[in-house]
């Protein structure tokens, strides 16, 4: 059913705004007239306008950018991402829809996604605030075969992807706060979540939690977030396709993740460091009991954090939360 509505889809949209007989259609899939008429009225629920003329045919003279399951499906021209979408309006965090699916088998690259969350998920119980139909909240559903100590460089993967996609599609420099946070002007515009089931050697599987502020305006945030997040609304002074958007950063997913299985790590280490941020400064970093001070050299090639220290020994850090310092204030910080 679904197969044969994206097949119908893209026999119109090769004909490209012309009329395609419902003979035709009706001969290329194999379907009564009938059964095209009602996947036609399908496509109208889901924001298409089709144009239905007897002796002449269909065509689509509006596509949608409502999104959903079928809207995403069309056109996207991936391999094996997306093929399995599941879509709601509102949930309370696609991590957890996420978890559920992939626990009752859900395939590799299936994605769950929500134009509203209203328990979304940042690290460590953070709160991810998440409009109605301002942003992106997806999880994506992954089943690598690698050990679970690489899954940590998923999560740079995903950054950079994200990265490529706003500085492909819009004329913004996004830059990749370590070890996730997608920044614009210094101010947060996405966000990642990695959480993964696995045993000692073998993932099961690992959900991908993409969170991107689109449209959203200044009101739109939190108060207490709003002077350090931003949207590409805000930035660029006009509104996205969510719909498009979503479709550009899935196949782009799909080649970063696809190159990553085939040639491994250091392409993405290269990537991630092109757009890290403030590399080469003093940071401070935290954990539960301690706090020094290092200078940011980079990430290494398992991904982790890589510093040196005052004493000039190369280090790298796994976990913690790293800060940088104001203007002048690293002098006295030690
Ligand atoms: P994080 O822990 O790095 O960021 C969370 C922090 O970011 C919050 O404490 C708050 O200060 C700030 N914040 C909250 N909401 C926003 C927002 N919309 N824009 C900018 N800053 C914000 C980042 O965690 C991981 C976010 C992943 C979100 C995706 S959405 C799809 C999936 N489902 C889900 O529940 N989470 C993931």
């Amino acid at each position: 059913m679904e197969s044969t509505r994206n097949r119908l889809i893209e026999l119109l949209e090769t004909s490209d705004k012309q009329f395609v007989s419902g003979q035709l259609l009706s001969e290329k899939l194999k379907i009564s007239r009938s059964a095209i008429w009602k996947h036609m009225k399908e496509l109208e629920k889901d924001g298409y306008h089709i144009e239905g003329i007897s002796r002449k045919g269909y065509r689509i003279v509006k596509f949608p950018d409502k999104v959903s399951e079928n809207t995403i499906q069309w056109g996207l021209g991936t391999n094996w991402l997306g093929k399995n979408i599941i879509h709601k309006t509102t949930t309370t965090t696609t991590q957890q829809l996420a978890h559920q699916a992939a626990q009752d088998n859900a395939e590799h690259g299936t994605i769950v996604i929500a134009d509203e969350q209203t328990k979304g998920k940042g690290r460590m119980n953070r709160q991810w605030y998440s409009t109605k139909g301002k942003g992106i909240w997806m999880s994506i559903i992954l089943r690598p075969n690698v050990l679970p100590i690489m899954a940590p460089q998923l999560t740079l993967l995903s950054a950079t992807v994200l990265a490529d996609a706003i500085s492909e599609q819009t004329a913004l420099t996004p830059k990749i706060k370590w070890p996730n946070d997608i920044l614009i002007n210094d101010q947060k515009t996405a966000g990642i979540l990695t959480e993964m089931q696995a045993e000692q050697d073998q993932i099961q599987y690992v959900v991908i939690g993409l969170g991107i502020n689109v449209n959203q305006i200044t009101e739109d945030f939190d108060k207490d977030i709003q002077d350090k997040a931003t949207s590409l609304h805000i930035q660029t002074g006009h509104k996205w396709n969510i719909k498009d958007f979503i479709q550009h950063v899935l196949k782009s997913f799909e080649e970063s993740y696809d190159a990553f299985m085939e040639n491994g790590f250091p392409e993405v280490k290269q990537k991630w460091e092109s757009y890290g941020y403030r590399i080469g400064e003093q940071i401070k970093i935290k954990t539960l009991h301690k706090e020094w001070k290092a200078e940011f050299l980079g990430i290494a090639e398992d991904g982790a954090l890589l510093t040196k220290t005052d004493k000039d020994e190369i280090k790298k850090i796994y976990s913690g939360e790293i800060e940088w310092f104001m203007k002048g204030e690293d002098d006295n910080a030690k």
